[in-house]
């Protein structure tokens, strides 16, 4: 990892918000490509403070720090992270499901799914199924994407895949799931119609769901 990316990463684990807007700007300057700057500057430490959170050395405040430097990195990096694709791909509801706080992957999926042509409806973190079903209904979406970061908030998946199922519109919406604790078996266990290890692949993901 070069400088610049050392001392990006260095600054989300520290939490210091300024100075991470500052190497992701310091960064593009030096024409570093967007998707290693967030991958190896920024999600790697990400991973590094969940470690550190496992091991006890930091506990939920410096978590909270870091993701928020984190999202004020990518507030930085978003222009250079999205593609000028002015097609309508298609309309997504995307959200973080009920109990689960965690938005920053459910922000980069939406990122990059915006950047592929996708019309976007953020519904949030700590979504209900309920909340997800008139968003779908309203908004006329061709997909639902949830995310979930706890292994105690993956039957909220479910129970939403099952909501949107008696509600009766599941025939009308092609629903992906992800977030760290997601496998592909899992997904289709719950009934999900595609899952993605990351934000750029569901971009992928998405895309051949609308094909279908
Ligand atoms: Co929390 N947290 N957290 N946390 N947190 C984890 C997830 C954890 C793994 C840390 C650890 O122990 N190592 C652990 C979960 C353990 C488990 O369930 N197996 C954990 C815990 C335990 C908790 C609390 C319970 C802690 C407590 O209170 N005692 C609590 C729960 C709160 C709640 O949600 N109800 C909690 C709280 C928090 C903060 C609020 C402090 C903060 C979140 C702030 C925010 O999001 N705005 C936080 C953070 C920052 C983390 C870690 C450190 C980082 C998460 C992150 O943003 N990663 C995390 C450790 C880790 O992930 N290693 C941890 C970067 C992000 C880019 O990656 O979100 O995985 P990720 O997204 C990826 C993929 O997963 C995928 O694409 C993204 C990359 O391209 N993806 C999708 C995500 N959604 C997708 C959807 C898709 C497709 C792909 O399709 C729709």
């Amino acid at each position: 990892m070069n400088e610049t990316l050392t001392t990006l990463f260095d600054a989300i684990l520290s939490g210091d918000a300024a100075e991470v807007q500052s190497r992701v700007k310091t960064a593009l300057d030096e024409k570093q490509e967007p998707t290693v700057i967030l991958n190896e500057g920024m999600i790697a430490a990400m991973r590094e403070v969940g470690r550190r959170f496992e091991e006890g050395d930091f506990f939920v405040p410096e978590m909270l720090l870091s993701a928020r430097a984190m999202q004020g990195g990518m507030a930085v990096l978003k222009p250079s992270l999205q593609q000028n694709n002015v097609r309508a791909a298609g309309k997504v509801v995307i959200g973080t499901v009920k109990g689960d706080l965690h938005d920053i992957g459910k922000n980069l999926v939406a990122l990059m799914l915006e950047g592929a042509g996708f019309e976007i409806k953020d519904m949030g973190i700590d979504v209900a199924a309920e909340d997800f079903i008139e968003a779908l209904r309203t908004e006329k979406a061709d997909i639902l994407a949830l995310s979930a970061l706890l292994t105690t908030t993956l039957p909220s998946m479910k129970q939403t895949i099952q909501a949107v199922e008696s509600a009766g519109i599941r025939e009308t919406v092609k629903i992906i799931i992800g977030g760290a604790p997601v496998t592909e078996d899992y997904a289709r266990n719950i009934g999900a119609d595609g899952y993605s290890p990351d934000a750029s692949r569901a971009v992928g993901v998405a895309e051949s769901l609308m094909r279908r």
